[in-house]
């Protein structure tokens, strides 16, 4: 019984937290959902008494009350008292969901191309500047990340990988979140709130990840047929393992890129009826 509670609660909180934004937005929530949950027991249970206690009688008459003035003073400020009370606890836990930390020491080695900065009121970005920056892309019916590491202008030639993102542990990792097609929504619960992507627009968000793990999530705006296959999975692994895979990301794009060019190659060079060229 005792490991029931916390497993309902559980089902009815948000998946507890894997990133700091996360973690205070789980904690808000909790505090609210105790709250009304007290609310709601002691209304109910007073309801309840009274349908009991006060049933239908014969003889009985039924009292005549006209208001209660101390009562009704009392419920109005204890109903403003908490009002401002979940008010004050939003706003003191408002800055911790929308502004990323440094990354913690043993986070990644963040290099120049990180350090992107232009010019946006809504872009985020640690006190001292420094994130591992991906770009989500929602097209339908897949997720695509694309890392830092471009050659050129745009991102292209950048390392990018589907469906799941990896990133190192102990990094701020600020996302800018975009959209191909229609408008998705980027949502991995243990790692903060719904983001969309909307075309033509770009929003921001960022988490930090202590431990290596992996977190699910999936596309949380009904974007087309395809809507339910588009998944996402965030794999956190250390910084050192981080940077060997993304040089071993860049490798396969390299070579399926030579590859490509070989192959374009060969059928510019063919003519007659196996040619495959541009006109
Ligand atoms: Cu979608």
């Amino acid at each position: 019984m005792s490991h029931l509670l916390p497993a309902t609660f559980a089902f009815f909180t948000p998946a507890h937290g894997a990133s700091p934004n996360a973690q205070s937005i789980d904690t808000l929530y909790k505090v609210t959902l105790y709250i009304a949950l007290v609310i709601f027991v002691a209304v109910e249970g007073a309801l309840g008494y009274a349908l009991v206690k006060f049933r239908k009688r014969k003889g009985a008459v039924a009292a005549q009350i006209h208001g209660n003035t101390r009562l009704e003073i009392s419920w109005t400020a204890a109903a403003a008292v908490i009002l401002l009370v979940l008010a004050i606890l939003t706003f003191a836990k408002l800055s911790s969901i929308q502004n990323p930390p440094n990354s913690g020491p043993g986070g990644a080695v963040l290099g120049e191309q990180n350090n992107l900065i232009y010019a946006s009121t809504s872009r985020k970005l640690p006190p001292n500047g420094k994130a591992l920056n991906i770009t989500v892309v929602g097209r339908q019916y897949i997720w695509q990340f694309v890392y830092p590491g471009a050659t050129e202008p745009d991102e292209l030639g950048a390392p990018y990988s589907y469906e799941e993102m990896v990133v190192p542990t102990k990094t701020t990792v600020t996302l800018n979140i975009v959209s191909a097609d229609v408008v998705h929504s980027w949502w991995i619960p243990a790692l903060g709130g719904k983001f969309q992507a909307v075309p033509g627009y770009h929003n921001y968000t960022w988490f930090k990840i202590e431990k290596p793990g992996v977190f699910h999530g999936q596309c949380a705006n009904m974007c087309g047929r395809g809507h339910a296959r588009m998944i996402a999975t965030v794999r956190a692994i250390p910084p050192a393992q981080f940077d060997a895979w993304l040089a071993e990301r860049k490798r396969l794009i390299e070579e399926a890129n030579a590859d490509a060019k070989v192959e374009r190659a060969t059928l510019d060079s063919q003519t007659g009826p196996g040619r495959v060229g541009n006109p």
